[in-house]
Formats: C-alpha cells, structure tokens, sequence
C-alpha cells in the first residue's frame, strides 16, 4: 500500500516554494501527499512586493473534521510555513487528531532566514512554534530558526561543537530527533548535521558550497527528509538524500540564474524538475 504524507502549509503560486514544490517532490518520491493549504499567496513574501494573501485558517478544522468522519488516517504529517499563532493552535490540535502509533510528525518551523525573520513573523512566533515542535518526531529549523527557537542570538559563526550542543537543545524541546539545515564548517562545503537523541548519534552530509542565496530550498529539504523518513529511511539516510537531491537542484539553477528578470533569480526558486530524476534514483535505496 502506498504511504501517505499530508503537508500543511500555504501555497505562493508563483516562486516554488511551500506547497508548489512538497506536493511534487513528495509525490515523486513514491508517496500519496494529500495538502491543507493555510493560505493562498500569488507570490512568497521574499524579493516580491505586492502579493496578495488569502488566510484559510478556518478552512482547516472543517478540512480535519471531514477526514475525520471519513477515517482517513496517514503515514506522515508534515508542516510548514504557518501565517499566524491560531493556525499552530490548530495545526496542534490535527497532531493530536490524526497521530497513529506509527505517524511520523515532520515540523519545519519555518520563520526566516538568513538572521532575519520573513515578513509578517514577530519574535513572539516563536514561543507558539516551540510548542508545536515539542509534538514532532523530527524539526528541520535553519539557523535563523535555531536562535528563535533556542531563543539565543543569531549564530553568524559557529563550531561543530556548538552546532551539535544547538542539536542537543533542539531535542530537549521535546522532539526525539533535530536537523539543522544550512551549516557551514568551513568556506567550501555546506550541509546538514542532525542528531537523534534516543541514540545520542550526531550525523552530517555536505556538498559543494554553491554562494547564492536560494529561496524555497529549505521546503524542498524538509519535503525530501518527510518522504524519506515515511518510506521508511533512518534519520541518516534520509539526511544524505535531503542534502544531496537540494544541492542537486541548486547546482542546475546557478548556471541560468543571468536569465531571469535582473538579480531576481533566486526569488524564482530552483529548477528542481530537472532533478526529479535523480530524485527516484536516490528513493530506490529504501
Ligand atoms: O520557503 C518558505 C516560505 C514559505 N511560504 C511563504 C514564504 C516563504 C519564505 O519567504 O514567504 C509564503
């Protein structure tokens, strides 16, 4: 039977990210994704200006009441950007409706990047997004995530020490497992380290450093880790098929980045089609 992920998260119609790329990556892993739009945007909010948004946040407890009354049940359940602290709240509360003894919870706490919140966020955010992370099996923050979550300066520089005690933090927010997404250790390599605290194992997975700055390569990431995780990858394996399809799909978008409209590029997101691929190449290790 087909393992099912449903991804909670709004869909920007143009700019590939949150929705418009999880429900194609998800689904060219081998793996039914059902959606819960949160809201409806006609752009992401980074670069463009202008975007309209739609809140949906009511839509999604008759959405959970429907499936509910008709049993459906799922294998994974994956978050990602959420517009306000009601729509936690009730994404919280779907947690608690539709975890099964075997659902894996993926939450990606998504609230900035680069040290810099996305617009719309404010820092108290955060306290409603740590306690939606203590109901995960896996959180997948950035480092900008990481100082908000930890409620810790922005880290510009950092060591693996330090890296691995943030890990260490993450989990004693209350979720067995933490992925920390674009960590550099030196100028040349850049990656993800993770740690699984039931084991107290710390794994890490780099390619080449690529400098620019992408957008919706952090949804592309957590999309992978959810897919693998529910085809039943370790926390290892899913990391490496993470780091690897997103450097992937960074590496094919940097030679054309000169042809779209000037210096927007990487607001457009990445060219991830052209990776699908290599993508079921890397799924058919699990
Ligand atoms: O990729 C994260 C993301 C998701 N959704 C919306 C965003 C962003 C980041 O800017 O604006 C609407």
């Amino acid at each position: 039977m087909l393992k099912r992920i449903v991804t909670i998260q709004d869909i920007s119609c143009f700019g590939k990210c949150s929705l418009t790329v999880a429900l194609p990556v998800i689904s060219a892993m081998g793996v039914e994704t059902a959606v819960i739009p949160t809201a409806v945007l006609s752009t992401h909010t980074t670069g463009f200006t202008g975007y309209t948004f739609r809140d949906l946040t009511a839509d999604i407890p008759q959405i959970a009441a429907h499936w509910k009354n008709m049993g459906l049940t799922f294998d994974g359940i994956y978050t990602g950007y959420l517009g306000s602290r009601e729509q936690v709240q009730i994404v919280s509360d779907f947690f608690d409706a539709f975890r099964g003894s075997e659902t894996k919870i993926v939450v990606d706490p998504v609230m900035g990047d680069a040290g810099k919140l996305y617009a719309g966020f404010t820092p108290d955010f955060a306290g409603e997004m740590r306690k939606l992370c203590q109901k995960a099996d896996v959180i997948v923050p950035n480092l900008t995530e990481v100082s908000l979550l930890l409620d810790i300066p922005y880290p510009e520089q950092y060591t693996e020490a330090q890296i691995r005690s943030y890990l260490k933090q993450l989990t004693q927010l209350g979720c067995p497992m933490a992925v920390i997404t674009g960590v550099r250790y030196n100028k040349t390599q850049h990656g993800a380290a993770a740690y699984d605290s039931r084991t107290d194992s710390y794994y890490t997975v780099f390619r080449e450093h690529v400098p620019e700055q992408m957008h919706g390569t952090g949804d592309i990431f957590s999309s992978v880790l959810s897919g693998a995780l529910v085809r039943g990858a370790d926390l290892e394996q899913a990391l490496s098929i993470a780091v690897n399809f997103t450097a992937d799909t960074i590496a094919v978008t940097v030679p054309d980045l000169h042809l779209y409209p000037e210096g927007q590029g990487p607001w457009y997101g990445v060219q991830f089609e052209s990776c699908i691929g290599k993508l079921t190449e890397y799924c058919k290790s699990l």
